[in-house]
């Protein structure tokens, strides 16, 4: 049963229950920001308008980008003992679920689950994902909330009392920087409360060939990816990007333990944003997105500073990614 999409709109005065306050302002105030930052900077959070989002499902589907395929296989091993922990009446709560592909591993495994909450920032993805859940899963109740997951909003009422599960697969914790992977796994075991679990997944440190090919494909959709920020801010926020003049970069960054993707300027320009004037030399970049890889250790390390206890660390065959199972 689809409950509807949530928007700021729907929304009591107080608190917020979802966070979406205008998606072009914050995407207008927050690039400028970057922008005016040295080194510029923009957030790997607004690669996903619609283009961006269809590039990103493309992405996965590369040989090269080895995660979402072995989180998937290694998730429908451990799927059925992790789910035999819920209890009946569990509610799951997805932080960033785009399109909901490997949720469906998480609901076919615990089919006494009593509601699916996914929350993503953009919209469309969103509502299209949780309706075709729906669909698949007449028995759910399907309640989406639009908005950062950075910024959590109060969970739905309709989804009831029973314990809360997270999940936050994909790795997406790696864009994060660690104090702010920590805070949100604090609030985020104070948002789904008392016996929470959290299904937490995170790719691992590997060879750099590995992980630079698969941040620099060679079909180039990763590279199309990430020009197609300026694409949607010459679009949304009339900007004055000259596209065909940033090429995409994919780094290696050992000592930060992270890859790193920028757009780098192949000539001297002047760039129009907002009515400012923003200027690029020849090889300057602005870093786009960080992909932090971990350890096990440095992930206990993330859950202890954070509220957590590990309740369970798996890990699948190379090239290797991770899932924890989280307690509260
Ligand atoms: C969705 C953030 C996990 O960092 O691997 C894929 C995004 N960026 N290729 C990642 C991404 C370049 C992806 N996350």
């Amino acid at each position: 049963a689809f409950m509807g999409l949530r928007l700021a709109e729907d929304l009591p005065p107080a608190p917020a229950r979802a966070c979406t306050d205008g998606e072009t302002a914050r995407f207008r105030r927050d690039l400028v920001a970057g922008l005016g930052k040295s080194p510029k900077t923009a957030s790997p959070k607004w690669f996903y308008d619609a283009e961006g989002s269809r590039l990103f499902e493309e992405i996965t589907r590369l040989p090269e980008y080895y995660p979402t395929r072995q989180e998937a296989a290694l998730l429908r091993r451990i799927a059925p003992a992790w789910a035999a922990r819920f209890g009946a009446g569990a509610a799951l709560v997805e932080f960033g679920s785009g399109a909901s592909e490997k949720t469906r591993i998480v609901l076919d495994a615990a089919p006494d689950l009593a509601a699916y909450v996914p929350i993503d920032i953009s919209a469309d993805a969103l509502n299209a994902a949780a309706a075709r859940i729906a669909e698949s899963y007449p028995a759910l109740k399907v309640a989406p909330l639009v908005g950062d997951f950075q910024h959590l909003a109060a969970l739905p009422e309709e989804i009831g009392g029973g314990r809360r599960i997270g999940f936050f697969p994909g790795s997406t914790l790696g864009n994060l920087e660690h104090r702010e992977a920590e805070a949100f796994l604090r609030a985020a075991r104070l948002q789904l409360g008392e016996g929470a679990l959290f299904i937490l997944g995170v790719d691992l440190v590997k060879s750099p060939e590995v992980l630079v090919a698969a941040y620099d494909d060679a079909a180039g959709v990763t590279a199309a990816f990430n020009r197609n920020l300026l694409v949607r801010a010459n679009r949304e926020l009339k900007a004055g990007f000259d596209v065909d003049s940033f090429v995409h970069r994919a780094v290696w960054n050992a000592a930060d333990s992270r890859m790193e993707m920028h757009l780098e300027a192949t000539r001297d320009m002047e760039v129009e944003i907002d009515g400012r004037t923003i200027s690029f030399r020849k090889g300057e970049t602005i870093h786009t997105e960080n992909s932090r890889k971990f350890t096990e250790a440095s992930v206990r390390g993330l859950a202890a500073a954070s509220g957590w206890t590990v309740a369970a660390f798996e890990t699948g065959p190379e090239p290797s990614v991770a899932l924890a199972l989280l307690e509260a």
